[in-house]
């Protein structure tokens, strides 16, 4: 399917330069290269050419002309994706949504926004906070990511907590399927139960059912109002106790984990200074925001959190709360400087969060001796990202044992960067038998020749 012949190659080239022009399609390996490596530097694809269509009609016609000559897509955002998913197999063309980044006018009645998908989310963040609104979804990826690429994810981030994943936010999504079809729905009506929702299942369709082009948000208010407090605490129970109590704060916005070792390494690679005088075990990082001032919320509660709370510092000033934040976004950068990591995104019941991170050094040591693991996440979803350094020779077994361990607290082997080449062999750890063959029912409908990003997630059957 991929691997068409050299003529085919020619004559699709041209047949997409006719279609979006000739400086939007480009084949110089040299350009080309930097579109066939994914973020961690981890995953490899050679594509035939990259293509970048710049409106719907652009999209479907690439899509028809791929289908022509059996080639298959590799649809390309930001390309910050975790899993392996954004870069092409060998042979495939890579389509770049980035031309696709027009942001229509804020609806200020119903308080949405319709974007094209190759949007950056900062990009979005300004023209909405311009209006007083913000979107419920936010990371440090915020300056590449793109929001056809969050929702191919169904990607989560920082504020789930109060405003869930990024399959929360849609109201509306327009689609060109495999077969060169247009699907939208761009109403943003809350009210709509006319059949299967189309806009949900493609969220979190990592690029497998159809490629994004517009899509729909409902926004949330914005909240200028906002104070972070880094927490020191004894360890992972703790951590999770803590967010327990500080659920009591209505203006509870955001509760990050991070441990000693990951502050060293990101104090390292960052040049911060150490947040208090002694080291601490672990920390959580919470953010309050309100309309008014959450700040005195905050500080009863961390009162009330008695024992729990070994130190804290407090800032509301927005040079202090990008600071404090620095601590927690900067792991990820740290962590790519120090080498390229075997990167898991797991979920267990919170309950179990504490044994999986006390577990997880003996297991991964069991099959990586001489592997470095970071540990940080969201902990108010369970949400754990192991980073293991130092393994790449061992990906398969660190990868296997701890999803295994994961699955064994009934967690989920993908918390929310999705399944991606990274993880696919180990689907049926989170998913049964009988989900899977919905799942590839449902990609082979909509896609039976399995050309929109083969190898991730799952074929057609
Ligand atoms: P890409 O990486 O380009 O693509 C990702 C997937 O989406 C691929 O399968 C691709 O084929 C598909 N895709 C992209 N665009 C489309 C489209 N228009 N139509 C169909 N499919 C498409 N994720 C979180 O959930 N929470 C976090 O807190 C978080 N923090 C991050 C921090 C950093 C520093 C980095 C580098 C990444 C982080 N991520 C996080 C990963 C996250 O998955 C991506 O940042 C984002 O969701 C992907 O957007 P993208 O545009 O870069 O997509
Ligand atoms: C985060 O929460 C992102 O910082 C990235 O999801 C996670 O680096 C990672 O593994
Ligand atoms: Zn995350």
């Amino acid at each position: 399917m991929t691997a068409g012949s050299a003529t085919t190659t020619d004559s699709l080239a041209t047949t997409l330069r006719l279609i979006v022009g000739d400086p939007h399609v480009l084949d110089d390996p040299s350009v080309v290269a930097s579109y066939e490596t994914d973020w961690t530097g981890r995953f490899h694809g050679r594509a035939r050419c990259v293509v970048r269509p710049g409106s719907t009609a652009e999209v479907a016609a690439v899509v028809k002309a791929c289908a022509d000559a059996d080639v298959s897509i590799c649809v390309q955002g930001g390309n910050t994706g975790l899993v392996g998913a954004s870069v092409p197999v060998d042979g495939s063309v890579l389509m770049s949504t980035v031309r696709l980044d027009q942001i229509e006018p804020v609806d200020l009645i119903a308080g949405q926004v319709t974007v094209g998908a190759g949007c950056t989310l900062a990009a979005l963040q300004d023209v909405v906070r311009a209006c007083g609104l913000d979107v419920g979804v936010d990371f440090a990826a915020r300056d590449s990511c793109t929001v056809g690429g969050m929702v191919a994810t169904n990607a989560g981030g920082e504020r789930v907590l109060r405003y869930g994943t990024m399959r929360a936010q849609l109201v509306g999504i327009e689609a060109v399927l495999a077969n060169g079809a247009v699907v939208g729905r761009l109403a943003g009506l809350p009210k709509d139960n006319t059949g299967y929702d189309l806009v949900s299942l493609l969220a979190g369709s990592e690029g497998t059912l159809g490629v994004i082009t517009r899509l729909r948000l409902k926004l949330v208010p914005l909240l200028e109002a906002r104070v972070v407090a880094l927490v020191a605490v004894a360890g992972t129970a703790e951590a999770v106790e803590l967010v327990r109590a500080m659920r009591a704060v209505e203006s509870l916005e955001a509760a990050e984990l991070f441990f000693a070792h990951g502050l060293a390494l990101v104090r390292a690679h960052a040049g911060l200074a150490a947040p208090f005088t002694t080291d601490h075990p672990a920390y959580v990082l919470v953010e309050c925001a309100g309309r008014t001032d959450p700040t005195d919320d905050l500080l009863a509660a961390l009162d009330d959190a008695g024992d729990l709370v070994l130190d804290a510092v407090v800032a509301s000033d927005p040079r202090g709360r990008h600071g404090l934040w620095a601590y927690r976004e900067s792991h990820t950068e740290a962590v790519g400087a120090a080498g390229v990591p075997v990167k898991l995104d797991v979920a267990v019941p919170l309950a179990a969060l504490a044994e999986l991170c006390a577990a997880l050094p003996d297991t991964i040591k069991a099959v990586a001796p001489q592997a470095r693991t970071v540990l940080y996440g969201h902990v108010d979803e369970g949400n754990l990202h192991v980073n293991v350094l130092d393994a790449l020779d061992a990906g398969e077994a660190v990868t296997d044992a701890v999803l295994r361990l994961v699955a064994s607290y009934d967690g989920s082997i993908s918390a929310e960067h999705g399944v991606g080449r990274a993880k696919r062999e180990w689907l049926s750890l989170s998913r049964t038998a009988e989900e899977i063959g919905a799942m590839r029912a449902i990609k082979t409908a909509l896609d039976p020749a399995g050309r929109l990003n083969p190898g991730v997630l799952i074929d057609a059957g």
